[in-house]
């Protein structure tokens, strides 16, 4: 929708510089930045990407845009990438599409993270949306025990937590493993929550992404975006 192309083409001119090292993110918002950066390519401006996704380096190859690897460049220098929530201080939720663990990877060997979203994913308080949590398959069942054993004790009375599946299928990651969402309706303390659930055996990472975004790009249906820190 306009919103999502607004923020993620609005990236290109805001952000990217010939030369630069950058980490391609997923999602519909960050698809559109990935098809904008695929034009400027073609146009002559000289990048390589990290893709978040076997989704976004799909079209990353589609559209033309060069890709890398992280065991080849040691750093990036800037992640682009979109998000199911985002608070005022810039703490996002993220993985509604799937992409969650190796989204924190590239972004956490990114000098700067700029989330792109429509507005419609701003809010005052993350947790509306389910939390992703990506575990792996063995004896997932005892791992969202654990998960339920941990937020039982800071409150969350009787969490709904569910697999996910798609077409009665279980949703299995890019890495193979499974996702359970969290469905917490507020998270008064996402950094404290990311580090406790990322401590439970079986539990490979959880969809908040707290201290990660530098700025963020909204966008509007009327086709403008704002920039905020
Ligand atoms: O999964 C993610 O974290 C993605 O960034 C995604 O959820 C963003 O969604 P979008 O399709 O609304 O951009």
């Amino acid at each position: 929708d306009k919103a999502k192309w607004a923020s993620g083409t609005a990236a290109i001119e805001a952000y990217v510089r010939d030369g630069m090292k950058l980490g391609l993110g997923s999602g519909t918002t960050s698809h559109w930045f990935v098809r904008a950066l695929g034009e400027a390519v073609a146009q002559g401006l000289d990048v390589v990407g990290v893709p978040t996704s076997t989704g976004t380096r799909d079209l990353a190859l589609e559209v033309g845009v060069p890709l890398t690897t992280l065991a080849a460049v040691e750093r990036l220098d800037l992640t682009i990438d979109g998000a199911d929530e985002i608070d005022h201080d810039g703490a996002m939720i993220k993985g509604g599409g799937a992409c969650l663990l190796w989204e924190r990877i590239v972004a956490d060997a990114s000098d700067r993270m700029v989330a792109v979203v429509d507005d419609s994913k701003l809010v005052d308080t993350l947790g509306a949306f389910p939390l992703p949590i990506e575990v792996v398959p063995f004896s997932w069942e005892s791992t969202r025990r654990s998960i339920a054993r941990l937020l039982g004790r800071l409150g969350y009375a009787d969490p709904d937590l569910r697999l996910r599946t798609a077409g009665g299928e279980t949703v299995v990651t890019d890495s193979g493993n499974y996702l359970i969402d969290a469905h917490l309706g507020s998270i008064e303390d996402p950094t404290a929550l990311d580090g406790q659930l990322n401590w439970i055996p079986g539990v490979v990472e959880n969809g908040l992404f707290t201290g990660i975004a530098d700025e963020m790009i909204i966008g509007f249906p009327s086709g403008e975006h704002e920039i905020r820190d």
